[in-house]
């Protein structure tokens, strides 16, 4: 670990790579802590920390337990939490995100580490809409701002709201979705930035200022003040912004954008990604150039975190952070306690079509990487699986003495592969690679599933173009997640190896 700055060194944007939308960014002193959307999976809402502002590490999630987040069957794929706000404000961290499923609509959590734990939700009956927004006037008073883009008096305290919403600003005229505003003082203005056009190729961010919270607002000249729409840019879709402060006093933005790959338009395969952009202020307005895909050093020292192991052994008594499941993790389902340095997981009879199956996974977070895993299914039959959602997913599976590559891609479920093996542990292997050099007509990657020989020899089952788990074919909001199933029975993993490869 180096803390010092290196004037020819950059830092590869996104800051946060693989499915990790709707950033919002929030500075305490010398740290900077940093939440994400989550949608169907639990634990909910990543949290992040970093010194340097380009560095991030995964310090926990905010909503891990179930009285704080309850996600059932009812929760499609991309429902679930939606866009947080982070902010800190008389001693504590505030986050307010919005389950847009089950009826649950607007919370509110708060933490005096941002770490965790995070209280239990108060619930925001009187805050229509997504995308709430905190903010604190001079005099304490706290506003809600949604998507739309409205805004209500709140008693953080005790979620009552004071008074019907009030619209504040519709955005562009002709653009679709102002949503994700984020209000801030800045200077002699209140500034409300949001996103515009939609979270796909026309989406941008925009500002208008006024002299108040509640505005009157004056539309930015320049707006969008940031998209890369209608240029072929190698990061698509940015939006759902935030503003803070570098250590210097530098402006900087975080927000979304995608990396499609493949051909043109294009296929991106890892989800809404977290990009930094440096921000300029001229005229009390903020510029925002094109966001890079390399940031050059910046004039403070470089704080990198911890290297993340390549392999996980399920040593610990709980999983690590980057560890989600769908919907939920019932200690019954999903265990390291059962086997001492294995993780088990017991199924509830669904398989990877169905939303009550059981799986934990990681972010792919790489466009190329190697992942592998040792399971041990004598008991039942479970694998390895690359899962976008219900409708999109490709996996290698094991039982006892049988090794089957499976894909399912919309109506179409397909055995691609199968062979016999010893009885016992067997090591599946995916790898992801994107040679020989992809175009529109090899898709953005391919995926090879195999396993390994007992002596070691990796045997492929099958390679699928990887377009077909691309939210370009998939839809929805989220991105790749690799990671263990069980179908049938109890099956247990010894370790799982998740490694960036060579493109
Ligand atoms: C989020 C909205 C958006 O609520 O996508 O990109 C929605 N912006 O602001 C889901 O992430």
């Amino acid at each position: 670990m180096s803390d010092t700055p290196q004037a020819d060194a950059t830092v590869a944007n996104p800051v946060i790579p693989g499915f990790h939308p709707d950033p919002s960014v929030c500075r305490v002193d010398d740290d900077y802590y940093l939440v994400c959307s989550s949608f169907e999976y639990f634990p909910g809402i990543p949290v992040f920390h970093s010194r340097d502002l380009l560095h991030w590490t995964q310090i926990g999630n905010a909503l891990d337990r179930p009285s704080q987040l309850r996600l059932t069957t009812s929760t499609p794929s991309s429902g679930g939490i939606y866009a947080p706000t982070l902010r800190h404000h008389d001693g504590r961290f505030w986050l307010s995100v919005t389950n847009v499923t089950e009826g649950v609509g607007n919370m509110l959590f708060s933490a005096t580490d941002p770490a965790g734990p995070w209280s239990d939700p108060i619930h925001l009956p009187g805050v229509p809409g997504i995308d709430p927004d905190l903010t604190w006037d001079e005099d304490g008073t706290c506003w809600c701002t949604v998507a739309g883009v409205a805004q209500v008096r709140l008693d953080p305290y005790t979620g009552e709201t004071f008074g019907p919403p009030r619209k504040l600003w519709s955005g562009a005229p002709g653009a679709k979705a102002p949503e994700a505003p984020h209000l801030y003082r800045i200077g002699d203005y209140w500034y409300l930035l949001i996103a515009e056009g939609g979270t796909e190729r026309c989406h941008g961010v925009s500002i208008a200022r006024g002299r108040t919270p509640g505005g009157p607002f004056e539309p930015c000249p320049a707006n969008p003040v940031l998209t890369h729409r209608g240029t072929d840019h190698p990061i698509q879709n940015t939006g759902h912004a935030d503003l803070v402060q570098g250590p210097d006093g530098s402006w900087w933005m975080v927000l979304l954008g995608v990396r499609p790959r493949g051909g043109t338009p294009g296929w991106h395969v890892l989800g809404r990604e977290t990009f930094l952009t440096p921000v300029e202020w001229v005229d009390g307005w903020p510029i925002v150039g094109e966001v890079p895909t390399e940031l050059p050093a910046p004039a403070w020292p470089l704080v990198p975190g911890p290297v993340e192991a390549v392999r996980d052994d399920f040593d610990l008594s709980e999983l690590r952070p980057q560890w989600i499941s769908l919907r939920d993790r019932p200690a019954e389902h999903c265990t390291t306690k059962e086997r001492s340095g294995w993780l088990t997981l017991r199924a509830r009879g669904g398989s990877l079509d169905e939303p009550d199956v059981v799986f934990v996974g990681r972010r792919q977070q790489h466009p190329t990487c190697e992942v592998r895993t040792r399971i041990d299914p004598a008991e039942g039959r479970g694998g390895l699986a690359v899962r976008l959602d219900e409708e999109h997913h490709y996996e290698i599976e094991a039982s006892d003495g049988e090794v089957r590559m499976l894909s399912r891609v919309g109506p179409l479920r397909t055995v691609v592969g199968s062979r016999s093996v010893p009885p016992g542990p067997v090591v599946l292997v995916l790898r992801v690679s994107t040679t020989p050099p992809r175009d529109a007509r090899t898709g953005p990657d391919t995926l090879t599933f195999g396993f390994e020989e007992p002596d070691g020899t990796f045997a492929p089952l099958g390679a699928l173009d990887g377009r077909y788990l691309s939210t370009e074919v998939a839809g929805g909001f989220t991105g790749r997640v690799i990671g263990l199933y069980a179908t049938t029975g109890t099956v247990h993993f010894d370790w799982f190896d998740y490694e960036q490869s060579a493109p």
